[in-house]
């Protein structure tokens, strides 16, 4: 990068108005890297020759050999617009799913957006999801419509075919812009509501009321969000050739050449107008009339016209003609160039330049940093469910800060990381050779002289001296020697730090200079408590008072990010984005950073996408295990979404968005982080457990009878009875589970129920909310008040009343009330209900009714309080991993029915912390056996004794509820649950017949096709089981020769109908399905894969014929 535009970012930085920050946003290949390259060829970094070849931001090569990119990098550029110097940050990002968490650092970056979309694909999935995204973030996206030139090329439409075309983009666009809008105003107005609700119930209103009957969406003014030509905020592109266009500059245009008002041509050059020649008036109802529209006619015609000429019909005089009324000069070599695409990009990129176009829309219509919106600062500042004035004083008054976003020297500092990417140590500027000044070159010319005049004479010395003494050569040669290994030793070095962090950061407000010092304010990091415990004003260096979640660390090197390069820079000053180097102990992968101790962590990112797809990985060679675990560890800090982890067995588990991510991994780590050779397992697929009613007809579609059931049970019984807790298990025919601990002094009876399957699916779509109860719960019990807004005790009312709503009919009465836990992890998809006769428990629903504490325990039931989280442990445990496969269950209420425990308080007990105070027996259900009372007694007694040989109670409730849980789970019928993906296939009717064939093969179900309007595509929707996915993407575009090319992305769990512990009982099943009965049993086949790798107890035969085996050895 030329020194002279160095000097001027580093000027233009100090002045935040003429600062955007901006990322481009896509589906993945709508041709964001081919705009980018364009808007970089502008300042000269690039050759504009180069631009939309070179896609010089995928600086990977894994990018440019796949040719989608991977991750979001950024860029620093100048522009001059209108009299006045802007500096653009550019982020870059991938448009690929699997990538989709690039996207959220780069938004969160950033003040607006380029969203750009394929004038032939139109809105797809993603389109909508960046929007979502850029909503979600409240910045502002701008819109280009790229590769323009396919529709006159490929799909070979008119002008007014591809008017009506756009429009229509425009519309579906638009349509996603609204629906985002919509559902906001409406969740505003819900919070409003609730909060003058409030204050009226606090202050008793006198005088008149005033009801408001409207949503609010009349008065609240949209306007401004939408995308219009008129607007401004549109512009059309071909990026591939190089030219781009708003309709402002066509107004100026035309409005001199025809003598029209510009304001009246602005408002009509887009929409439904048409010029009338003879009375010269622009008149409104050109498709009625069966005109052409003006846009048509001034805009779209001349693209087509020159297209036509140029590459069509190679039409020399035409184009020399055109040439000449644009006043465009053309290389002869471009000229004379066999592939009419160079002239064509030659004209068109001096005609209707694509970066003027953009860059003029970007500095006019993108908010700089000083725009920032106060509603933004609440949201980044404000964690969780937190309210934004339930913050300390002292935070609160940083919102000024943020909205000032000044650069005086007395403001406070303030950083956000979104993320932190590798780069090798010779790519740092201070690592890298740059050309020497004319000073340094006769500087080292003068030293090398030198060098060379005193080893001359040293040569000279040693020649005279070496005759009389032998020793001094040889002295000089040891000290050579050890030069040189020393020099070969440090290469090695190196070679083991070759990578370094930088991280991906903006200042908010302040200057970060080199070397400061500032705070790493952790997620959980609460300033109220950091603010008590620091003493006041106190700094991050003059300070060393520990506080919990607050670290300290200094900037040890500041960077502008050039996209493959970076420049060093002494400071940057607020509103802009930039790399700082050095925080790579400090920070995993995002953090908060500022000088004050009264800044809260901001609130975390948006991810989209589930880390879903995981494999295993190990060393080729065992030795090298230690290079491995820290390649690992520097992965998981350079990917914002990939997972490490080591599970239960001792694997080493990578944890991926999906197969390109997997792949770019597994490339990142053999080539970067751990530079050895690795073996990756076949992706480990995830599996649910779950039960489901006793099903009407069986595998062979013969109807069931209820023997079917007896003999499960029976099966179940069998199985106890082998184990060691015979005798304290009973299992009655209605499924209900009975168990007694080893001591015998609990019992507890659990029954397993299926959940409807819409609860289950709205339990997993509210486990984030399931958390905030289960923390406010905690804090309640712990005597604390959290301050949660009223957004979210709306959400989990809702909750309530929503599982009220599904949970209906006698099975499911009040049971909504009696919900115990949630699990596993306190937060998952099932449900422990208490249905213990007489034993009350505070609800989980506590919280919403603050203060009147609810349903405090009865007197009888005083012991079993004690034993409460023994329960919820142990129900935690049986859903973590369930008995077919040990894989977390889902859909599933354990409803325990029965729980007795005594409390016999033997004089050896006593120092235990666990010990039962009140002496005596909590009988609580009403049928346990009253006969033989006696003898249970004198057995009791004799039990306790025994009690401290099986540990303490709670232990072995906690063990018993597990083993009851996952009795009553065997005793239903059982199935696996596959994860799905959905995926929408972009496909021409010739190879739509193989789509169907690859889904087909891969248990695909189809769910809608339907044809793209305005061109020969179909889109195919359709969901796919995780398990049958890999290659998918790949056998698809073999397929259609790379015509069609899906996007998986995770959508929900679903039951597999085929029963994996079916058995063929009748000689016709036993014909049919075999033996093992596995040929067409998929479930069993899944789960008997994840027994095997798992090192569990696989059931099946290994030999299969071995009377022929035996036969052939005897004929030897
Ligand atoms: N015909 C045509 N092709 C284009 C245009 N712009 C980009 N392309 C092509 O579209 C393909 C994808 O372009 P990229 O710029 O890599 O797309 P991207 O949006 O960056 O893709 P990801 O980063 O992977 O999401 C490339 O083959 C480009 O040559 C255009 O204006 N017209
Ligand atoms: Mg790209």
């Amino acid at each position: 990068m030329g020194h002279s535009s160095l000097e001027k970012i580093i000027a233009l930085q100090r002045n935040p108005a003429n600062i955007r920050n901006l990322c481009i946003l896509a589906h993945v290949d709508h041709g964001k890297t081919t705009l980018a390259d364009c808007l970089v060829a502008s300042n000269g970094i690039i050759s504009s020759r180069l631009a939309g070849k070179l896609r010089y931001l995928d600086s990977r090569e894994d990018e440019q050999v796949r040719g989608i990119t991977m991750k979001s990098s950024a860029i620093s550029l100048h522009y001059a617009n209108g009299g006045q110097e802007y500096l653009l940050n550019l982020i870059d990002s991938p448009g690929h799913v699997d990538f989709s968490s690039e996207v959220s650092t780069a938004v969160r970056l950033c003040d607006g957006a380029i969203v750009v979309i394929d004038a032939v694909e139109g809105v797809c999935p993603q389109t909508q999801v960046v929007l979502r995204q850029a909503w979600l973030e409240n910045i502002r996206p701008v819109l280009v419509i790229n590769k323009i030139d396919r529709l006159i090329m490929e799909l070979k439409l008119s002008s007014q075919e591809a008017y009506t075309h756009l429009q229509k983009i425009l519309e579906q666009v638009n349509a996603v812009t609204g629906s985002l809008f919509t559902s906001k105003v409406l969740e505003e107005r819900a919070e409003k509501n609730k909060e003058e609700e409030e204050k009226e119930g606090e202050a008793a209103p006198d005088g008149d009321q005033v009801y408001d009957w409207s949503a609010g969406l009349e008065e609240a003014d949209d306007s401004h969000l939408y995308f219009s030509p008129d607007q401004g905020n549109v512009v059309f592109a071909s990026a591939i050739d190089g030219w781009g266009f708003s309709i402002q500059q066509f107004v100026h245009i035309y409005s001199q050449r025809m003598g029209i008002k510009a304001e009246v041509l602005l408002k009509t050059l887009w929409g439904d107008f048409y010029l009338n020649a003879k009375a010269k008036k622009i008149m409104k109802g050109a498709q009625a009339k069966g005109k052409k529209p003006l846009f048509v006619q001034l805009v779209l015609d001349n693209i087509w016209s020159l297209y036509d000429a140029v590459v069509t019909r190679r039409d020399k005089e035409k184009v020399e003609k055109v040439m000449t009324s644009l006043g465009v000069k053309v290389m002869a070599r471009d000229s004379r160039h066999s592939d009419p695409k160079v002239l064509l990009s030659a004209i068109c990129s001096q005609w209707l330049p694509v970066s003027r176009a953009v860059l003029s829309m970007v500095c006019e219509k993108l908010p700089s940093p000083l725009d920032m919106a106060a509603e933004r600062v609440e949201k980044l500042m404000s964690v969780g469910a937190r309210r934004f004035d339930s913050l300390p004083e002292k935070t609160q008054e940083l919102k000024k800060a943020f909205l000032q976003c000044s650069s005086e020297e007395n403001a406070p500092v303030i950083i956000f990381v979104s993320k932190m990417f590798a780069v090798d140590v010779k790519a740092l500027p201070q690592n890298r050779q740059r050309p020497l000044t004319q000073e340094e070159i006769s500087q080292r010319r003068e030293l090398a002289r030198q060098r060379h005049a005193e080893k001359l004479a040293a040569d000279q010395m040693a020649a005279t001296e070496g005759n009389k003494d032998h020793g001094q050569p040889a002295g000089l040669g040891t000290a050579k020697m050890e030069s040189l290994t020393l020099k070969e030793s440090k290469p090695e070095e190196e070679e083991e730090q070759r990578e370094t962090f930088v991280a991906f950061a903006r200042v908010y407000s302040g200057v970060v200079k080199k070397g400061q010092r500032v705070f790493v304010l952790g997620p959980k990091y609460d300033p109220a408590q950091g603010l008590s415990t620091l003493p006041e004003n106190c700094t991050a260096s003059d300070c060393a008072t520990e506080v919990p979640y607050l670290s300290r660390c200094s900037m040890e090197s500041i960077y502008l990010l050039m996209g493959r390069e970076l420049e060093e820079l002494e400071e940057v000053p607020a509103g802009n984005v930039l790399g700082l180097g050095g925080l790579e102990d400090f920070v995993l992968k995002s953090a908060t950073l500022s000088t004050s101790a009264a800044c809260p962590s901001f609130a975390p990112l948006n991810f989209e996408a589930t880390p879903i797809v995981r494999v295993a990985i190990e060393p080729k060679h065992p030795s090298e295990m230690p290079k491995l675990v820290r390649g690992m560890r520097l992965l998981n800090q350079a990917d914002p979404c990939a997972e490490v982890l080591i599970q239960e067995t001792g694997e080493h588990v990578l944890v991926t968005a999906g197969e390109v991510h997997l792949q770019r991994c597994l490339d990142d780590l053999r080539e970067r982080f751990a530079k050895i050779k690795i073996a990756a397992s076949e992706p480990i697929i995830p599996f649910r457990e779950t039960v489901v009613r006793p099903p009407k007809v069986d595998m062979v579609n013969e109807e069931l009878g209820r023997q079917q059931k007896v003999a499960i049970i029976h099966q179940v019984k069998e199985e106890a009875s082998q184990s060691r807790l015979s005798d304290n298990l009973h299992v009655d025919p209605n499924g209900l589970v009975t168990l007694t601990t080893p001591n015998r002094l609990a019992t507890v009876g659990v029954r397993a129920i299926p959940l409807p399957q819409e609860v289950t699916s709205l339990l997993e779509r509210s486990s984030e909310l399931i958390r905030t109860l289960e923390q406010m719960n905690l804090s309640l019990r712990e005597g604390k008040n959290l301050d949660i807004s009223v957004g979210t005790m709306d959400a989990i009312a809702g909750l309530k009343a929503q599982l009220e709503n599904l949970l209906q009919g006698r099975r499911w009465r009040s049971a909504v009330e009696r919900i115990w836990a949630f699990g596993p992890r306190r937060y998952g998809p099932n449900i422990l209900l208490n249905s213990v006769e007489g034993y009350q428990r505070p609800s989980v629903w506590q919280c919403l009714n603050r203060g009147g504490e609810v349903g405090e325990a009865g007197a009888p039931a005083a012991g079993l309080r004690d034993f409460d989280s023994s329960i919820i442990s142990g129900f935690q445990l049986a859903t973590l991993s369930g008995p077919m496969c040990e894989e977390p269950l889902m859909g599933v209420c354990f409803s325990i029915e029965r729980w007795d425990i005594q409390s016999s308080a033997p004089s050896q007990n006593q120092d235990s912390p666990l010990d039962i105070s009140n002496e005596g027996l909590a009988e609580v259900h009403e049928a346990s056996p009253a006969a033989a009372a006696g003898l249970n007694q004198a057995r009791r007694r004799a039990d306790a004794a025994l009690a401290d040989c099986y540990g303490p109670v709670s232990g072995q409730l906690i063990a018993a509820t597990k083993d009851a849980c996952r009795h009553a789970f065997q005793a239903q019928p059982q199935r696996l649950m596959a994860a799905m993906y959905t995926c929408e296939i972009m496909a021409t009717a010739e190879v739509l017949g193989r789509v169907y064939g690859v889904l087909g093969k891969r248990e695909g179900r189809v769910l809608n096709e339907e044809m793209k309007e305005g061109t020969e595509m179909f889109i195919i929707k359709a969901v796919l089981p995780v398990a049958e996915s890999f290659g998918f993407a790949d056998e698809i575009r073999k397929r259609t020769s790379g015509l069609a090319s899906p996007q998986l992305v995770f959508s929900h769990w679903e039951v597999i109908s085929s029963d994996p512990c079916w058995v063929p009982t009748t000689e016709e099943e036993y014909l049919h399905f075999g033996e093992k009965a596995d040929s067409a049993n998929q479930a069993l086949k899944y789960m008997n894969a994840v027994r095997r790798r798992k090192g569990l107890y696989v059931e099946e035969k290994i030999v299969e014929h071995a009377e022929k085996q035996r036969t052939l050895s005897k004929n030897k």
